[in-house]
């Protein structure tokens, strides 16, 4: 699917997506994921042809035919797959809207969520071509309502883009997405975004690394968000024993899934540490899942869940996901996560397809 427009990180720039969609089938009822991979192996190891590889032949074999009580065990079922979480995690997900569904319950209470009605939506704007372009774009999205702007930095657009956008917004919750792009010899250069009272600087340093992050941490003003290296609940408790961080972001595909996503937030939130909800450039259906996960109670910051509209001409869920003047999205109380499959649409874009059994 084309991206409505580029987007470029500190790894690279997408400009149209290879998403792998897993439908779960029990007894007539589909649920459904999303295998939130990249199409390079760029934010992490994996990618959309790894991903459909690990699914297909290591994860799905192990849950097939069985009875299962409840999708909690299929994070359990596939641990020995070392890695490829989005993969795991993908298919993990199709489990539990499946659940979902079949119980006739909307996913969020299924997951244990439900803290909030609506949850706060900020947006992920990428490297533009010109600064007069990206303050063009964050305009644009303040205008519709969303709560706090992140901008994608990297060695050559940090501090002098930033130091405009802040002179240009000097009170919106603004904040910087390094994906990884510098070192602690950079440390100095780090610093001076202090100055521009960002809510969080997310991973600035290597995407398996939690020991310079602890390092670089107490030498800035700025809160440290870690993003990529935390895989699990464990790196999570050993970032926050460690103070590498103030705020984690959560991502379901980078952890496995829903189950380590509730135990990584239950880390954070008997530690104080808030978390927000990442995103993955995902089709509505991943998106779905993501405003699920958004009504856990320790969500308390504005994730990078927006409207349909940011990324697709046409999404292939329906109703599309709307974001509110006030920046939120509404929760639904259908059964499942809440959206239906628009199928013609799904079958217009498919390119591949497989069935295992
Ligand atoms: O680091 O959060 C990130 C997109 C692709 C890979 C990594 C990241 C992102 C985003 C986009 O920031 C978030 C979104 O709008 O889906
Ligand atoms: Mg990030």
């Amino acid at each position: 699917m084309p991206l409505v427009h580029f987007f470029e990180t500190s790894f690279g720039r997408t400009s149209e997506r290879e998403i792998i969609i897993i439908e779960a089938v029990s007894e007539g009822v589909s649920g459904w994921g999303e295998i939130t991979a990249g199409e390079n192996p760029f934010y992490n190891e994996e990618w959309t042809d790894s991903a459909w590889l690990i699914a297909r032949d290591y994860a799905m074999p192990r849950i097939l035919g069985r009875e299962i009580e409840s999708a909690l065990e299929v994070d359990a079922l596939t641990r020995h797959i070392r890695g490829h979480n989005m993969a795991r995690g993908g298919v993990e997900a199709a489990v539990w809207d499946l659940q979902a569904r079949r119980s006739g319950n909307p996913l969020w209470r299924e997951i244990g969520g439900g803290a909030r009605r609506e949850i706060p939506c900020g947006v992920s704007i990428g490297i533009q071509n010109s600064v007069e372009e990206l303050i063009g774009k964050v305009e644009c999205e303040l205008a519709a309502g969303y709560q706090r702007i992140k901008i994608k930095i990297k060695p050559g657009w940090d501090v002098d883009v930033i130091r405009r956008v802040r002179e240009r917004f000097p009170a919106i919750r603004l904040m910087g997405d390094a994906n990884s792009a510098y070192t602690l010899a950079d440390a100095a250069r780090l610093k001076e975004l202090d100055e521009f009272w960002l809510m969080m600087i997310e991973q600035p340093l290597a995407h398996d690394d939690i020991i310079d992050h602890a390092a670089l941490q107490p030498r800035l003003a700025t809160p440290i968000c870690l993003d990529e290296c935390i895989r699990s609940a464990h790196h999570g408790e050993q970032a926050i024993r460690m103070k590498a961080c103030g705020i984690i972001n959560i991502k379901l595909g980078r952890v496995g899934g829903f189950g380590e996503a509730k135990r990584l937030h239950d880390v954070c939130e008997a530690a104080g540490v808030p978390v927000w909800c990442g995103g993955m450039l995902e089709s509505g259906i991943g998106r779905a899942h993501n405003i699920a996960l958004s009504t856990l109670p320790n969500f308390t910051l504005p994730g990078d869940v927006s409207a349909s509209k940011r990324y697709w001409k046409r999404d292939i869920i329906s109703p599309e996901v709307e974001v509110t003047p006030a920046g939120t999205i509404r929760i639904s109380d259908q059964p499942g996560f809440g959206y239906e499959i628009d199928r013609d649409f799904l079958n217009h874009v498919t390119v591949q397809e497989d069935a295992v059994a």
